[in-house]
């Protein structure tokens, strides 16, 4: 039985990641922080009695940002294979907390590491880092691919590029099994509620059921690659299962504005929209209702810019090239745009009804 340690178990990928792990017969360790309320609502489900015989998942009180913490668990673990996938992962908020973010994204990054050497794991533990499309930020290439240069627009950005340099520079000066898995935005209907495409599908599902009247966003023109967390976190372990520590671009291929994304999302509902104006007084009405059951007059005014949302620098557009891990990993994501659209919107209909 193989044992893995979760960091950022309590969040979307960490949670999916823990399913899969269990499912493969793993024991699975993961690190949540002491927060004031629950926090643990995504693995709830996976909560095993610690009195029962064989428990196979176990959480840990922790916190990227103090060493003594991570060392203790990583001894007491002993793990096979540790997920990074703690983070503060929201780039507009990284811009209000910059500090913070380089300490957790980049130094807790090199904790990790610095605990696998001190405790002298090096041959017995293979280390996947959460890197991510942010790296390429400014445009330099399309698609983007592991050979494209970096130019972060973020503070998140900008920490996640340590965390990527450090992972990188571990596994050639102390040759350990340490990986970069750049990840394209992926998401479901356990996403985080202040990202784009889950403030949309909570939003479609509130304007739908009469609870809601606009939805207020930021850039709309922004392009990202949009897949789904379940085939994401399939990378991650395939990744981790190769012969030579390597790093990979996960990504569908394909992007799509945010824009679109909007009007995907209101249609998964019957909502037919019209986009208007333009720039900070662009908005979109409703043209249609084809769902007798949401009675939503013609030309309500569903969605406005506002631009509080804006970053004070954007990615504009993102699409990734991931030849090299459907080749070497042999990784084809299982859903589609739609796919994922549908599953999200009708999870948050269900939800709210
Ligand atoms: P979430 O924001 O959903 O989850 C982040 C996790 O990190 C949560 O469990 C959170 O705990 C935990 N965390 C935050 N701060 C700390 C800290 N100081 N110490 C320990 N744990 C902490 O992110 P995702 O699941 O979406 O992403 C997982 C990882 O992948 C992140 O590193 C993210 O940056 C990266 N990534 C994500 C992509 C995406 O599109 N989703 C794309 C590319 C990379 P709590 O629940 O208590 O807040
Ligand atoms: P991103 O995701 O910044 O790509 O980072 P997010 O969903 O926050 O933004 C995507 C794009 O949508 C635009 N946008 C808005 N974004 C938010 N959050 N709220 C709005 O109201 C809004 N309106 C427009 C943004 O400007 C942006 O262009 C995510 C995170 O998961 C990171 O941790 C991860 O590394 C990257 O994806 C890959």
């Amino acid at each position: 039985m193989k044992t893995a340690l979760i960091t950022g178990v309590t969040g979307q990928d960490g949670s999916y990641l823990a399913e899969l792990l269990l499912e493969k017969g793993y024991m699975v360790h993961g690190i949540k922080r002491r927060a004031s309320s629950f926090n643990t609502h995504r693995i709830d489900h996976l909560y095993v009695d610690q009195h029962e015989e064989h428990v196979n998942f176990k959480l840990h009180y922790g916190d990227l940002t103090d060493s003594t913490n991570i060392i203790r668990i990583i001894q007491e673990v002993q793990p096979d294979e540790i997920y990074n996938l703690g983070a503060m992962s929201h780039v507009k908020v990284s811009f209000d907390s910059p500090e913070y973010v380089a300490n957790v994204d980049g130094i807790g990054t090199l904790r990790i590491l610095e605990a696998v050497r001190i405790l002298g794991l090096e041959k017995k533990t293979r280390i996947y880092q959460a890197s991510t499309s942010e790296l390429y930020g400014l445009v330099q290439e399309v698609p983007q691919k592991e050979t494209t240069p970096f130019y972060p627009r973020s503070p998140y950005g900008v920490a996640k590029i340590y965390g990527f340099w450090i992972t990188k520079n571990y596994r050639e000066a102390y040759n350990m099994y340490a990986c970069n898995g750049i990840l394209f935005n992926h998401e479901s209907p356990r996403r985080g509620e202040t990202f784009v495409t889950r403030k949309i599908s909570m939003a479609v599902a509130a304007i739908a059921l009469g609870k809601q009247e606009c939805l207020y966003l930021g850039n709309l023109n922004a392009q990202r690659d949009w897949g789904h967390a379940k085939d994401y976190v399939e990378a991650m372990w395939r990744i981790l299962q190769q012969d030579i520590a390597d790093d990979y671009v996960i990504a569908t291929g394909k992007t799509t504005s945010v824009r679109e994304f909007v009007r995907l999302a209101f249609l998964e509902a019957g909502i037919e929209l019209a986009f208007e104006g333009a720039d900070d007084g662009e908005y979109a009405i409703i043209k249609a209702c084809h769902d007798a059951a949401y009675q939503l007059p013609i030309d309500q005014v569903v969605v406005r810019v506002d631009p509080q949302y804006y970053r004070p620098t954007e990615v504009d557009l993102l699409i990734g090239d991931p030849t090299k891990s459907e080749t070497v990993l042999g990784w084809k994501p299982k859903y589609d745009l739609m796919g994922l659209i549908r599953e999200m919107v009708q999870s948050d209909l269900a939800l709210l009804k």
